[in-house]
């Protein structure tokens, strides 16, 4: 099985990855893992953060002369800002300089990390609640889609809404749900498409009006939140079982898609309006076409029983707003006890096109899992031929089984 373990505090020295569990002769250019790491800096609407950081990752090991060796990958990825934070964050420094934050910011991790960990300056919980950690997960999740590229398997995903204003044009999302894609659809598109967006939407008009909408958060010391949606391409039947709670490859998308931070929501396929609707506008017809099965439509977003369908997976993920506010909101000061305004810094005004980056890092780890899972091998080659004869047999199988 392949894991992965991040470590790293946002103001400290850098970012640790250690990702295991890939086979061996996966070609691996770290300039793809830099392209990433730089699309999730991106998107209007960012911190001053944004400008001092230039994420690059350095591969320390698991890698030769470009080719993974099976053994463990660690990367390591620099905080440029760490210069200026050497003293406050000093990890061999005797003397503490306690900041002594004390105003908890509401939505943040504030209260409940002092609470739990019984830390005397919130400062020790922003650290690692930080979305800075994400960097190491977008390092991480580019093996990932490095390894699924051999399989056809690709990742993209735009952004749908910020602060709720939607494109006036729903012909992009409708021809996902409606399953009417060209037979050659590779997902990685609609990234390359969104990502010329400072917004990563799809149209002019849209974009238009969401930097407008930032534009007026932003005078008002305000932040706003967004919906992004993550589309997996190339996928073959049968990732995932419907077997255990814990082996539904949607529960574990939906976990996967949860665990970025400020996420709140998540559906997969029409899940909502599904809710809404009868069985018989729900559900995708079954169709068969050269000797391989499909649907009428992609309501289930390519998952039915925790099982891939070979269609492509659609999840929508919902970001509340960012938590810390120019204006801020009421909280409690900790040292008095007494409601205060909570405490301003700086931050982003809205993270949802880079929310979906992250999103498409996620996806791509969760899928090569369940693809490990199934194919197993210790070298790319042997994965391959394994999926390979997968494929091939398939329908032939279903065929005789049932005839
Ligand atoms: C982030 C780094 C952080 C924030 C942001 C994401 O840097 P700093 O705290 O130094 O400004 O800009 O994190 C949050 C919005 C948050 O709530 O934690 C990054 O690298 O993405």
């Amino acid at each position: 099985m392949i894991r992965f373990l991040t470590a790293g505090e946002s103001h400290g020295k850098g970012l640790t990855t250690i990702v295991e569990g890939f086979p061996s002769n996966i070609k691996v250019e770290k300039e793809i893992i830099d392209f990433h790491l730089a699309r999730r800096q991106m998107g209007y609407g960012r911190g001053g953060r944004m400008k001092i950081e230039k994420d690059k990752a350095e591969i320390l090991s698991g890698i030769r002369f470009q080719k993974t060796l099976g053994s463990p990958i660690s990367l390591w990825i620099e905080n440029k800002d760490w210069a200026n934070w050497i003293e406050k964050m000093d990890p061999e420094g005797k003397v503490p300089i306690n900041e002594k934050i004390t105003l908890p910011r509401p939505g943040h991790a504030d209260l409940v990390g002092v609470s739990k960990y019984n830390l005397p300056d919130i400062r020790n919980s922003i650290e690692r609640s930080s979305a800075r950690e994400t960097a190491a997960r977008v390092a991480a999740g580019s093996i990932a889609r490095i390894y699924l590229e051999y399989f056809g398997i690709t990742i993209g995903s735009f952004v749908e809404s910020i602060g709720g204003v939607y494109s006036k044009n729903s012909d992009e999302i409708n021809s996902l749900f409606d399953n009417n894609l060209p037979k050659d659809f590779d997902a990685w598109k609609l990234s390359e498409r969104t990502d010329l967006s400072s917004v990563r939407v799809f149209d002019q008009d849209h974009e238009d009006r969401i930097v407008r909408k930032i534009k007026s958060a932003k005078k008002k010391g305000d932040t706003l939140g967004g919906t992004f949606i993550t589309v997996v391409s190339g996928l073959p039947v049968g990732l995932g079982s419907f077997v255990h709670y814990d082996t539904k490859l949607d529960a574990d998308l939906a976990h996967t898609i949860m665990s970025i931070n400020a996420v709140k929501g998540v559906e997969i396929g029409t899940g909502f309006k599904s809710a809404d609707s009868y069985g018989s506008e729900s559900h995708d017809i079954i169709t068969l076409e050269e000797s391989t099965f499909s649907r009428g439509s992609n309501r289930a977003g390519g998952i039915e029983g925790g099982i891939s369908t070979g269609l492509p997976i659609i999840i929508r993920g919902a970001m509340k707003p960012i938590a810390t506010l120019m204006s801020p909101i009421n909280a409690v000061d900790l040292s008095t006890m007494e409601a205060a305004e909570s405490r301003r810094e700086r931050s982003d005004f809205v993270a949802v096109p880079a929310c979906a980056v992250i999103a498409e890092s996620m996806v791509a780890w969760t899928i090569a899992e369940h693809i490990i899972k199934k194919f197993g091998g210790d070298s790319i080659e042997e994965a391959l031929d394994n999926y390979k004869l997968y494929n091939k047999k398939l329908f032939a199988r279903i065929k005789k089984n049932f005839k």
